[in-house]
């Protein structure tokens, strides 16, 4: 019989995942060590592939214990919790989950844009409290025919994009360079395309590079009766400064699915009825994060099956 090659698990994983790393591999589950270092000194040596995800990352200080490392597979597409470069440095392959959750993320884009627009939790809340037979509910906006920002016209991006179209919103982007070949139009100023939108929906990377992207003017040229929607990264918008326009009326609402220090949002949204929450889900529906569990393993097991990752990002 082969021995099996060892495999590092950072965190908890979809059943998929953990069963198929338990039925081929020997598996190293750091979550579960009283002390990581300590494990990783005792364990590590033989560890040739690593599985993580976006929300469990990678530190770099593993890596001196890991010095048979060749690959890390990690479930989601965002890797701002790895540091692809050292990885590359080490020559260690890093994989993710491109593609099979674009359609699922863009739905969650669209479910919060609608649903903050025609105000859908305070409606139902509304029926459920029995304020119908007392009351009318206020009117609401409409989302059809607006005109409709996004930030990074990435993969995900474009599929917002077509579903907008498909709401006749007018549609213009900003990302660091114009993309060819798409209907839309490019807007350079991230600051002019925060001006001239009804909705803002951020979909770009996270990491340093849009550390708070979205800061006090972009927020206030936006305005007052702007619709801020973010299903990238928290770290993407300045907090602080969006709960201080919220709260002085200079943007008019936000949808949020993500957030800076998550799971921790900030007691102030809590409170507002201006605001859309939703715990990080932008992929968390069972058929996407199936296909997104079945690339985690179908990377892993490409790397050492002929040293090739489907979707491999360094
Ligand atoms: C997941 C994500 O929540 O793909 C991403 O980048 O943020 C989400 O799909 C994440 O992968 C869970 O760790």
């Amino acid at each position: 019989m082969m021995t099996k090659h060892r495999v590092l698990q950072v965190g908890p994983a979809p059943l998929l995942v953990s069963q198929h790393l338990e039925n081929n591999y020997d598996v190293l589950r750091l979550w579960e060590q009283e002390n990581a270092i300590e494990a990783l000194k005792a364990h590590g040596q033989g560890c040739v592939a690593a599985v993580t995800s976006a929300k469990y990352g990678f530190r770099n200080e593993w890596l001196d214990y890991l010095p048979q490392l060749k690959v890390v597979s990690s479930f989601g597409v965002g890797y701002d919790s790895i540091d692809a470069v050292e990885l590359k440095r080490r020559g260690i392959q890093l994989g993710n989950t491109p593609d099979v959750l674009n359609d699922c993320v863009a739905d969650t884009a669209m479910t919060l844009l609608l649903g903050a627009a025609r105000g859908l939790v305070r409606a139902d809340r509304f029926v459920r409290e029995g304020c119908w037979t007392t009351e009318d509910f206020p009117l609401t906006h409409s989302v059809s025919g607006k005109k409709a920002g996004i930030v990074g016209l990435g993969n995900i991006g474009q599929v917002i994009a077509k579903r907008l179209s498909g709401f006749d919103c007018e549609i213009r982007y900003h990302n660091r360079s114009e993309k060819q070949g798409v209907p839309y139009r490019y807007e350079p100023s991230l600051k002019a395309l925060a001006q001239w939108s009804d909705f803002l929906i951020i979909i770009c990377i996270g990491g340093p590079s849009t550390h708070h992207l979205i800061n006090d003017e972009i927020m206030s040229a936006l305005g007052p009766k702007g619709l801020l929607i973010n299903v990238s990264r928290g770290t993407v918008i300045d907090e602080v400064a969006m709960i201080k326009a919220l709260q002085e009326g200079r943007l008019g609402a936000a949808a949020l699915d993500v957030f800076e220090n998550e799971p921790y949002v900030p007691e102030a949204l809590l409170k507002m009825d201006n605001v859309v929450l939703m715990p990080h889900v932008g992929s968390a529906t069972v058929e996407t994060r199936a296909r997104m569990s079945q690339r985690v393993i179908d990377n892993l097991d490409g790397f050492f099956h002929d040293g090739k990752m489907l979707s491999r990002v360094v």
